[in-house]
């Protein structure tokens, strides 16, 4: 009996190891964040359970934006087709995104489906990449649920085109990243590309197979994509994955017509009135998106977020591997705290279903830093100051004759009620100058330190110094409190 109920287990998996092998990942890292099979060592699907009930409608705005205002930092992730050509068509580079490649090669839909056929991504495991946003600090996890190449990462049943039905691999992943997040308490959202389909005649984009977007859109191709697809998908994302903290849309192209933009803002009223709307649809959403990799040169009011890219590319490219170091990533997150800001920071997982690992790594250094100095950053507001972020150079002018805007990366400051998190990026020799203030200075400590022990404050010529011990430095950064009184900073 035992050996009989074994052997389709050992035949599936050597199955599985053959794909594997083929597709490369036996050279790769394994990771095993939920259970691996014993025998090829792959990670197991998980045991579907039930995803926790939907949220009830917020009492407020505020009550609304509270989760996105206390998490500061996410995981972006592009997966698609795409990724399969990783930036190169016919053995040839394509330049550009590499989620654009059909774009950018004019690959007709009926040759860029039988990607499809090939999409077989063994080494997914949901508990993996969860546990990865989680160690590295990231409270929100927003995935291209179906990008402008028109192919959904979910079991859709609007459209065939998806991963379970139209893939070897026939898993839901969505549905299990669903799950992992629900288990670590990580909110995750969806990305959906409303206008742009490239799969669809009716959809915008693809001028190569069906022609100028104008046409669909004034002869009711693009209103037909929209009411046959678009929003019925976008409604199968909020009825069947459990809480969605957000829908990220994205290239709004005329949505403000026949109430197309609004037709997706009532569609994620009506069944999830606590989920986000970001600032791409096309009509007002909840909080305002920055351009990529924009981090805007000041403190802004509002609600915004950045979305960003760890190298040049969404989508994975495999001749891109110009990794954003670390201490650049964590200057980034910070400096767009001190700003007002989120910051969402994009992976493009591999054909195998992997995070690069040196991509993996940089993320987990900042991780780390975060674990002991999360503090300045979870929930924290806007910097009082500002004159940190920059200024205009008085010799260097433009191709205009108007002096150029210099950034400073020395320091930002972030905040909570009695308190200034100051954290910096470039330690002068003779200790960190404060800024002028006058509150009175009840306390200064090191973040990192667990005794909370006084820093010492100098004064010289009415700037207050304050002293860090060199041992007690970290090489990325150091974050010092400063207790005051008073709520409000007077300067
Ligand atoms: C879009 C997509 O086309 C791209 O593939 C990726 O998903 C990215 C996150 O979003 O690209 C944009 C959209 C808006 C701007 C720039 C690139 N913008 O406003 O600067």
């Amino acid at each position: 009996m035992k050996t009989r109920s074994i052997f389709p287990l050992v035949l599936l998996c050597s199955l599985a190891l053959a794909f594997a092998l083929l597709d490369g990942c036996a050279t790769r890292q394994m990771s095993c964040g939920g259970s691996c099979c014993s025998v090829c060592a792959l990670p197991k699907a998980p045991e579907l359970t039930s995803l926790p009930p939907i949220l009830p409608a917020p009492a407020s705005q505020d009550e609304k934006m509270a989760w996105f205002r206390e998490a500061k930092y996410g995981l972006f992730i592009h997966w698609g087709l795409y990724c399969q050509p990783a930036g190169e068509w016919k053995g040839q580079p394509v330049a550009g995104v590499g989620e654009w490649i059909m774009n950018r090669a004019q690959i007709p839909v009926t040759e860029y489906e039988g990607l499809a056929k090939t999409f077989n991504p063994l080494q997914f495991d949901a508990e993996a990449w969860v546990q990865m946003a989680q160690d590295a600090g990231m409270k929100y996890i927003v995935i291209t649920s179906k990008h402008h190449e028109g192919f959904a990462m979910y079991h859709s049943t609007v459209s065939p085109y998806n991963v379970y039905d139209a893939t070897p691999f026939h898993r839901d992943p969505i549905r299990e990243l669903a799950q992992a997040c629900a288990k670590h308490g990580i909110k995750f959202g969806f990305y959906y590309s409303q206008s742009q389909d490239w799969h669809e005649p009716g959809g915008m984009g693809n001028t190569w197979d069906f022609g100028p977007d104008g046409a669909k859109d004034k002869n009711g191709a693009y209103d037909k994509y929209l009411r046959e697809k678009a929003e019925p998908q976008v409604a199968e994302l909020l009825q069947n994955y459990g809480p969605v903290c957000l829908m990220w849309f994205d290239t709004a192209r005329v949505m403000n017509v026949n109430n197309r933009g609004q037709r997706f803002v009532d569609l994620v009223h009506k069944y999830q009135p606590a989920c986000l709307i970001d600032g791409r649809l096309g009509v007002k959403g909840d909080y305002a998106s920055t351009g990529d990799n924009v981090i805007p040169s000041e403190g802004e009011q509002g609600d915004w977020e950045v979305p960003a890219t760890v190298n040049h590319t969404w989508g994975f490219r495999k001749d891109d591997t110009d990794w954003k170091a670390p201490s650049d990533i964590l200057f980034k997150l910070v400096d767009v705290a001190s700003k007002g800001g989120n910051y969402l920071l994009n992976v493009g997982p591999t054909s195998a279903g992997v995070v690069p690992a040196e991509c993996q790594s940089n993320l987990l250094t900042v991780g780390r830093w975060l674990k002991v100095n999360g503090e300045a950053v979870y929930g924290a507001g806007r910097s009082p100051f500002g004159d940190e972020f920059g200024d205009f150079s008085t010799k260097l002018k433009d191709a205009n004759g108007k002096p150029v805007y210099l950034e400073f990366t020395d320091w930002r400051c972030t905040t909570k009620p009695g308190k200034l998190y100051f954290t910096v990026f470039k330690m002068p020799h003779g200790g960190f100058q404060l800024p002028d203030f006058k509150n009175e200075i009840k306390k200064a400590y090191l973040l990192s330190d667990p005794e909370q022990a006084d820093l010492a404050i100098t004064t010289t010529n009415d700037v207050r110094q304050v002293v860090i011990p060199r041992e007690k430095q970290n090489s990325m950064a150091n974050t010092i409190v400063v207790e005051i009184a008073g709520d409000q900073i007077e300067r």
